[in-house]
């Protein structure tokens, strides 16, 4: 392990990285190899590449079985899924969604001409706050979306109190929340629909892919219509869809990636306690808590850094990035200070004021299949001389 004795030791300092290579955040987890080459063997034998193939057919019922819910739709990627929901579910106008999120929650709206309108968040959970919705509500509003963000679910219960209260849709961004659950029910169940992201950097993925998952036969009739072109039948179209289908080598990751889900969360899990037992002797930095009465995929190390630590969150993350830790700023600055929100909506953090604050003074940090505890030593140790 890298001893650090005096600030000279630090890489930002001059001193050699810790790391040869660097430790990223969004490093992929691969189940078994040959089980998957096996898979590939057979897509070539078939000659079936994409449109509902086998290999498709499988993974959504597999999907359908974890979480326990009625429709599971595999998509080309977890931004698509997003857009079709939306279009699914007629949203139109304004729909309230969180600044301090991954730029596609917000995009997937603008895209199709809807406005996001940015509502404050919890500092506690950083999602968002039910008080801050309430305000952003107009004669506009069509709906809102929540973000389950590093897969602890928002305050489900509280939104959908206001939606129902107003009349609006509520859906779900999941896309951090694949096999997490909320009051012992899988999430995938909730609002009228949610949307999962298998994107290489989550935890569990198909390389690039999404799922919309709800338990609404006629919407999810309507999500498969729109995701392939609006065909109803050969040759007979009755919708202007869109092109969200996943194919089959993805859909074979993720036939292979269910086979070793639990050693992935197991790995996580292991991680994530190993830095919590090391940051707690650390003033100045926490960790995001996952509540261990519910399933939790502990795929995100959310570290937040108080004004106690000597270093700001950005001269820390500084520090680690100069010995090849890849720490990431993820979602600072939130989107609102984003094009092309920023130009459109130049207040809005007006409203935002935990929104700015914590996405001043969180990092992530590396995790995964790939990560030892030897090097979660080095990465605590150089935290904990700063
Ligand atoms: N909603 C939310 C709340 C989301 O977080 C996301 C995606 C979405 C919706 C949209 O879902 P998708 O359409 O993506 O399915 C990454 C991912 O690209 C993105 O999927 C994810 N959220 C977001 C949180 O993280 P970046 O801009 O950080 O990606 P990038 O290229 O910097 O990669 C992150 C790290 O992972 C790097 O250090 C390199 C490493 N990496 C990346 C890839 C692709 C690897 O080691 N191997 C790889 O194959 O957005």
């Amino acid at each position: 392990m890298k001893q650090i004795k005096t600030d000279q030791d630090l890489a930002i300092n001059g001193a050699a990285p810790a790391f040869d290579q660097p430790l990223h955040v969004g490093r992929p987890n691969m189940g078994d190899r040959e089980t998957f080459l096996d898979y590939v063997n057979e897509i070539f034998d078939r000659r079936w590449f994409s449109n509902n193939g086998p290999c498709v057919q499988t993974f959504e019922k597999q999907l359908a079985e974890q979480l326990q819910v009625k429709h599971c739709i595999a998509m080309c990627n977890g931004t698509i899924a997003l857009e079709i929901a939306i279009r699914a579910l007629g949203l139109t106008g304004e729909v309230i969604v969180p600044s301090y999120t991954f730029i596609a929650t917000a995009h997937a709206l603008q895209w199709q001409q809807i406005t996001p309108v940015f509502a404050d968040i919890n500092p506690q959970t950083h999602t968002l706050d039910s008080d801050a919705v309430r305000k952003m509500i107009t004669p506009r509003t069509s709906g809102i979306i929540g973000v389950h963000l590093w897969g602890r679910p928002c305050d489900v219960d509280g939104l959908q109190k206001i939606a129902d209260e107003y009349g609006l849709q509520l859906m779900f961004d999941a896309a951090h929340a694949f096999s997490c659950s909320h009051q012992g029910k899988m999430i995938g169940n909730f609002g009228r629909c949610e949307v999962f992201s298998f994107h290489a950097t989550k935890f569990f993925n198909t390389f690039e892919g999404g799922m919309v998952a709800t338990n609404d036969d006629e919407l999810a009739k309507q999500i498969r219509l729109m995701q392939n072109f609006g065909f109803s039948g050969v040759d007979n179209v009755i919708y202007p869809g869109t092109n969200g289908k996943m194919n089959e080598l993805s859909a074979a990751m993720g036939l292979t990636g269910l086979q070793s889900i639990d050693q992935f969360m197991q790995s996580n899990q292991k991680n994530y306690q190993h830095y919590q037992e090391g940051v707690a002797n650390i003033s100045g930095l926490s960790l995001v808590e996952y509540n261990p009465d519910e399933k939790n995929n502990y795929q995100y190390i959310v570290v937040e850094v108080s004004e106690e630590f000597p270093l700001n969150r950005d001269e820390l993350v500084d520090v680690l990035r100069a010995e090849n830790i890849l720490a990431r700023k993820y979602f600072w600055p939130g989107c609102h200070n984003m094009e092309p929100y920023c130009s459109l909506y130049p207040h809005a953090g007006l409203m935002l004021p935990m929104t700015k604050q914590l996405a001043d003074r969180v990092m992530v940090l590396p995790t995964g299949t790939t990560m030892t505890i030897c090097s979660l030593d080095v990465i605590l140790n150089i935290m904990k001389k700063v």
